[in-house]
Order: C-alpha cells, then sequence, then structure tokens
C-alpha cells in the first residue's frame, strides 16, 4: 500500500489540516508525532527504506525500543502537509537503546523529524507506560488564547486547571485529571522534554507558558478534541476577562463535587479549593 493511503496517515494529516485552519499553526508552528501499531508497520514496509544513518534523538527512550513513528518535519508547515506529505512528514524506527533514529519513509529533500523530537519521544515513553500502550499520539500546537492566559494567570497546574474547568461544564468531564504547566524554558531539547514528560506522568496535556500545548491521547479524535476543549476554554476566560476581572457566578466546588457523582469521574480536592474572593487570578494588580 502507499504510505500516504494508510488509514492512520490519513488521519494524521486530517489533524494537521484541522489544527492548521483553527489558527494553532502559523509557520512551521506545532508539530505532531503518531506511534504506528504493528500492522501499520507491516502494512507499509514494502515502501520502507533501508539505506541511512542512525542519527541520535538527543535523548534516552529506551522504552520505545523498536518502535516506529509517523512525524512532522523540522521547519515544516501545517498548512503544507496534505499538498506534499512525502517531504513534510516521515516515518522514523527506534534503535535497540532507545538512542537513536533512522528515517524509514518520507522526508524526502533533505529533512529531518521535528525539532521537538526529544519532548515527542519522552512523552510518548511516560504515556505509553502509564497508559499500558494506549496512547499514540502528542500533539503540540500553538493555541492563541492558552498563551495569552500564560501571560497574566499565575504558572500553577492548580490554577489553571480550575479556571479552564470553570469555563464549560464539559471541561472537568474531558480533563478530569487537569492540565500542568511548565515555565518559561527554552524549546527544542532535552531540558523542556524532562519536565514536560514528568508532568505527563499525571496530566493530557501539559501548557508551555508563553508558547503552547501538548497534548497526548489514544486517538486522533480524542487529543484533537483535548486541544479544542482546552484552547475553546481558555478562549471563554479571555472574553470573561475582557469583561471584567471578576466572575459574578462560576461553577463552584460543591458544582463540581455534584458533577463528578453525576459523571462518575474523580476531580482532586486539590483543584477544587476555596477561593479568597470572586477576582480572577492574575488580574488584581
Ligand atoms: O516550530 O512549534 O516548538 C516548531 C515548534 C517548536
Ligand atoms: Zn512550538
Amino acid at each position: 500500500m502507499k504510505v500516504t493511503e494508510a488509514k492512520f496517515v490519513q488521519d494524521f494529516i486530517d489533524l494537521a489540516d484541522e489544527g492548521y485552519r483553527m489558527g494553532w499553526h502559523e509557520r512551521n508552528g506545532g508539530n505532531l508525532s503518531y506511534r504506528m501499531k504493528d500492522h501499520e508497520v507491516e502494512s507499509v514496509r514494502s515502501r520502507f527504506r533501508f539505506y541511512g544513518e542512525w542519527h541520535p534523538i538527543g535523548t534516552s527512550v529506551p522504552g520505545l525500543a523498536g518502535e516506529f513513528f509517523l512525524v512532522t518535519g523540522t521547519g515544516q508547515y501545517f498548512r503544507n502537509i496534505r499538498k506534499d506529505p512525502e517531504s513534510a512528514i516521515g516515518i522514523i524506527e527506534i534503535d535497540e537503546t532507545g538512542e537513536n533514529y533512522k528515517i524509514r519513509w518520507g522526508f524526502i529533500e533533505n529533512g529531518f523529524p521535528t525539532s521537538e523530537l526529544p519532548t515527542h519521544l519522552m512523552n510518548h515513553e511516560v504515556k505509553k507506560r502509564v497508559s499500558g500502550g494506549k496512547h499514540r499520539i502528542i500533539y503540540h500546537a500553538h493555541t492563541t488564547n492558552v498563551i495569552a492566559l500564560s501571560f497574566v494567570l499565575p504558572l500553577k497546574d492548580e490554577i489553571f486547571t480550575r479556571e479552564l474547568w470553570e469555563m464549560a461544564t464539559e471541561c472537568p468531564v474531558v480533563f478530569p485529571e487537569g492540565v500542568g504547566v511548565v515555565d518559561w524554558m527554552v524549546p527544542g531539547g532535552r531540558a523542556i522534554g524532562v519536565e514536560t514528560s514528568k508532568l505527563m506522568e499525571q496530566y493530557n496535556a501539559v501548557i508551555w507558558a508563553m508558547h503552547g500545548i501538548f497534548c497526548s491521547g489514544e486517538t486522533f479524535d480524542l487529543t484533537f478534541g483535548l486541544m479544542h476543549t482546552i484552547e475553546k476554554a481558555a478562549e471563554i476566560l479571555v472574553k470573561v476577562m475582557s469583561m471584567s476581572h471578576h466572575k459574578t457566578q462560576t461553577i463552584t466546588p460543591q458544582n463540581f463535587r455534584d458533577l463528578a457523582e453525576g459523571f462518575h469521574i474523580t476531580l482532586d480536592e486539590r483543584f477544587l479549593f476555596e477561593k479568597p474572593d470572586k477576582s480572577i487570578p492574575g488580574t488584581k494588580e
């Protein structure tokens, strides 16, 4: 089968297109990776190239030894992925040590995987372990409203989670575990990957202050849906904050407890703290 005809490749390209249309992928912003299933590897193996060198990943991910990933390329624009997938995306294989990768398909025109490969693979390693192998997708986007909030809200998991939850009743149902926040760091290396993947032990979404979000999920729909839900909640909060520094009414801690009971979800009490007043954190001089 032609690689670009495989369903997982079509789904990957659909997500990239949708993300671009949302305005989350200016220029070469954002990146996406998918841990392939064995039968998907077999379905396209005849199209792989068998020459090429092993390249250092820049970190160590022994939990991913022998895995294959479909990933976006460094410097590539999401808006071009559908037009020219063979140069914008590629399939890489991880070696038996988890320290090197080889390009097996795509990245023609001398391309290479995303600059955020260390963070993607460290996140995959954690999520593969904690989800019992179910999570397969890591998606990084430059979501406008979440980025805007990171200039104003205190950079704490509890505060971002609680403020986003309050913005839409579905939020605690979609991300009951909350969201993590990483303070500003230099992107593109191992250090930010270490901090992000630590938070991925407990969260499916991690905000990079003044930069964007990383989401993890089992399917393309769930991963995109998580990104979309968080960014929409952030947009509502930005609108609320543009009208007022405080909320006249909101979803209360007891409302959340009732919701948890009704929807059979667990919401950590860490996020259900009592607030001193109705002001939005970060908005009082
Ligand atoms: O340009 O989004 O974080 C790709 C990125 C780097
Ligand atoms: Zn980025």
